[in-house]
């Protein structure tokens, strides 16, 4: 088999580059590990930039969206009992973010994808990748127990924090970047409607809680919880009794109760590889970076890594030019380490971290009593929220 571009993953960087290059005329293929239907089980984020919801547009997935997606121009801080709004378009010259899952932008790409002629090869297996220091990688794999060989110019990987591309790489060749935090969140999804039309981000002295929603009858809240905790040991009951408790009373009186349609636990992290690129090697989303969700970046990283990737290989194509490859990993590391940043410091100022003094949580409740009456600072929120620029 030979292709232009191998990707590696269909979450949704693979896909969306895939459609992308597709559209563009650019042949690719991309080797999945898993099936369709556990890709599409998957529920994570909820929350995307504007200049995300572009490049969907771009890439001819955004109808749906814009039938289904509820824009959001605002979303509510909490802490000490009081709740401050942040109002996105106000502070950001008009810009807004649209509530739309993960689930339904990756099956949006995936039908895009089953009605053009790409090629989707799921549960390829013991996939690695070699010689992406020459202008030939070839990818090895398994699949339906045959070994296969994919030659191509260029692979991009698109696998995940999990996946082969990044540990394809000689040691020396990468710095990695890395916290780790001390909780996770357990989250929980129903067919209730949101307690609040927009989303509420609460510090609580019991630790951090989150109301978010898919649509007007589907929530999704988050609680923080400790590492060694279980997702068995949490009944519905248990957890909505403790989401109430961290949040305002106006909101947890809002708060109706259903039973989880999904529930998990997810550690936070923040990660960075540097560089992204290897050869013809490209690391892109989670492959190369992982935020904690507290700031919704991940997603949106993830799409603006390929945002500069593929105008690279576009670039690459039309006009035999290698300067936008050249710049793929400075430029995409830069935007990164922005949304790090934010993801970090929304994760510190929200969250209960068990080993803080009093000293510490006094800071923290000053630093969001600032936010609250400050325009610069909310405006420092809200910009970064909405998404930077590319
Ligand atoms: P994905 O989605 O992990 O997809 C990688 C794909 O690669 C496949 N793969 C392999 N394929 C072939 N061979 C192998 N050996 C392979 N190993 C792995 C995997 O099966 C998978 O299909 O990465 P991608 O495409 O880079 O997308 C990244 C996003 O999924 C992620 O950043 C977001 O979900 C993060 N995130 C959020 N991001 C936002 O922008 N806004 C949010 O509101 C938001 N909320 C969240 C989140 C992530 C969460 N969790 C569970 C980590 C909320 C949560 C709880
Ligand atoms: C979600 O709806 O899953 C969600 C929303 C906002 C976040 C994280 C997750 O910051």
């Amino acid at each position: 088999m030979r292709t232009q571009v191998a990707i590696i993953g269909a979450g949704p960087s693979g896909l969306l580059l895939g459609q992308l290059l597709t559209r563009a005329g650019i042949d690719n293929i991309i080797l999945e590990q898993r099936t369709g239907d556990y890709v599409l089980s998957r529920i994570r984020a909820g929350v995307l930039e504007q200049g995300t919801v572009g490049m969907l547009e771009e890439a001819g997935v955004a109808d749906r969206l814009h039938r289904e997606g509820l824009v959001h121009d605002g979303f509510l801080i909490s802490f000490a009992n009081r709740s401050h709004r942040i109002d996105l378009p106000g502070l950001t010259n008009g810009k807004t973010v649209t509530v739309y899952g993960q689930t339904e932008v990756t099956r949006d790409l995936m039908d895009a994808r089953a009605t053009s002629n790409a090629q989707t090869i799921y549960e390829a297996e013991n996939v690695e990748i070699h010689d992406f220091d020459t202008t030939n990688p070839v990818i090895h794999f398994t699949h339906q127990g045959v070994a296969q060989t994919l030659e191509c110019d260029f692979v991009a990987g698109c696998d995940g924090y999990h996946g082969p591309s990044r540990k394809s790489v000689p040691v020396g060749a990468i710095k990695e970047f890395e916290r780790v935090y001390p909780f996770g969140w357990l989250g929980v999804l129903a067919d209730v409607p949101p307690a609040s039309h927009e989303l509420v981000y609460a510090n609580h002295e019991r630790g951090f809680a989150l109301c978010s929603m898919r649509s007007l009858t589907r929530s999704r809240y988050y609680v923080q919880v400790a590492l060694d905790e279980k997702v068995e040991d949490w009944s519905d009951s248990r957890f909505y009794t403790e989401l109430r408790a961290r949040l305002p009373e106006d909101i947890a009186a809002g708060v109706v109760e259903g039973p989880s349609i999904e529930k998990s636990i997810a550690p936070l992290r923040s990660f960075v590889a540097e560089p992204l690129r290897f050869g013809r090697l490209f690391l892109a989303g989670d492959a190369g970076h992982i935020v904690p969700p507290t700031g919704a970046k991940g997603l949106n990283l993830a799409a603006s890594d390929i945002r500069y990737l593929f105008d690279a290989l576009v670039e690459y194509y039309a006009e035999k030019s290698e300067a936008g490859i050249n710049d793929y990993s400075a430029r995409a590391l830069r935007r990164i380490w922005k949304a790090e940043r934010f993801s970090w410091w929304m994760t510190k100022t929200l969250h209960h971290f068990p080993a803080d003094s009093g000293f510490d949580q006094r800071i923290q409740l000053a630093e969001l009593d600032y936010l609250a009456s400050s325009v610069a600072a909310s405006t420092a929120v809200a910009e970064n929220y909405v998404g930077l620029p590319y």
